[in-house]
């Protein structure tokens, strides 16, 4: 099949596909639910590298062994502010909707609150997680690891994950205002998507495994990623190992790597939430703090500059009406983990 090849696909259709195609493999009925919901929700918003893509990763990372298709995660009302979810070595997103409800509510109670996952293997971009927090009128942030992929800044050889950073703002009545990005200059999913269709990558994403600048993605994999925005994106990138790694008790990207063997399944690590409740740091003024957050959005966009996630929520809108356009080897990958 000629790389380029693409295939139109109904939202719902896609939907139907991802549920069998995860039943078929055995998790339970509440990690279809939400191992479904998220792999749309990134191909709903045109984010290619985590959207359905992802099937692959979470199929070979059942048959490696690294993954429960069945734990029920444990919530543990860890301190105050704290909310520990034990996810016992499931997929993320089932322990982040049980861990949910405590969370908001200790934010509410004590204006800022942590969540914690513990011993999750996690694929998933983070606005989902950040748009469950901002729907609930909350300021939100996440981060965790993944595996180590990517040199530090001055550096040849891997130390730190592609370490995501997602930060959510509520806006009534609009889409919230949302980032959410690897702390190296792309996530591997999106080089792992150029390898499959055989385009080179841009400059400055990676370097080989003798350290030399490449822009051929399958040689990038081979050696290292690059930070985004050098020294800046390296500290950012350490201190995410740092606060959801040894802070919550749970792997590095590098300790990752090394539970991984060279498998190649998907990360396994923990991950930290933050939720802050507008509400209760300021009071009777709280209001306020929306209006002036929206006099910043108009300055932004005023001088013709886009805010992060307009482009996704505009895909989200697009999708919902005309379904998505797929790789067509993409779709016979997924539809060939029916029959193995
Ligand atoms: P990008 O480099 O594309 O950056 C994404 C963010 O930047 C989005 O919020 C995007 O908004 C915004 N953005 C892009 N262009 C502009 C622009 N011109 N003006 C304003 N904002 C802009 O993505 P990454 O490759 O860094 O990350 C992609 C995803 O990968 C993330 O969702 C992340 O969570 C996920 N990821 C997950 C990992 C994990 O361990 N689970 C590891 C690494 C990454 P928009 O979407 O609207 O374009
Ligand atoms: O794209 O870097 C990535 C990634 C790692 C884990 C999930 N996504």
């Amino acid at each position: 099949m000629a790389p380029h090849t693409t295939a139109r696909i109904s939202l719902q259709e896609l939907r139907e596909l991802c549920q069998q195609v995860l039943s078929y493999h055995g998790f339970s009925a509440p990690h279809v639910e939400q191992l479904t919901a998220t792999l749309m929700a990134g191909q709903a918003d045109n984010c290619a590298s985590h959207g359905v893509y992802r099937l692959l990763g979470l199929i070979r990372s059942l048959k490696a062994g690294k993954v429960s298709p069945d734990a029920e995660p444990e919530v543990h009302d860890q301190a105050p502010a704290i909310v520990r979810v034990d996810a016992r070595q499931a997929f993320s997103p089932l322990a982040f909707k049980r861990g949910l409800p405590l969370l908001i509510d200790k934010a509410r109670d004590c204006g800022i609150a942590a969540m914690a996952i513990n011993h999750c293997v996690h694929f998933s971009a983070l606005w989902v997680e950040i748009e469950a927090i901002t729907a609930a009128g909350l300021v939100g942030l996440a981060c965790n690891p993944s595996h180590a992929w990517v040199a530090p800044a001055g550096g040849r050889r891997p130390a730190f994950g592609t370490n995501p950073f997602a930060f959510g703002w509520p806006r009534p009545d609009r889409d919230p205002f949302v980032f959410d990005f690897a702390t190296s200059a792309i996530a591997r999913g999106d080089i792992e998507l150029h390898r499959r269709s055989g385009e080179p990558i841009p400059e400055g994403w990676a370097i080989d495994s003798d350290g030399h600048p490449t822009t051929d993605a399958s040689e990038a994999l081979k050696g290292a990623m690059l930070a985004f925005g050098g020294h800046k994106g390296s500290a950012l990138a350490a201190m995410i190992e740092l606060i959801a790694g040894p802070l919550i008790g749970d792997l590095t990207s590098a300790e990752s790597k090394a539970w991984d063997g060279g498998v190649d399944a998907l990360p396994y690590h923990g991950e930290l939430i933050l939720a802050l409740d507008p509400a209760r740091f300021l009071g009777e003024e709280a209001p306020r703090h929306l209006e002036r957050a929206e006099t910043l959005f108009q300055s932004i966009q005023a001088q013709g500059a886009r805010l992060p996630s307009e482009r996704r929520f505009a895909a989200r809108r697009q999708t919902a009406a005309d379904g998505v356009e797929l790789p067509a080897q993409l779709l016979a990958d997924i539809r060939v983990l029916l029959e193995e």
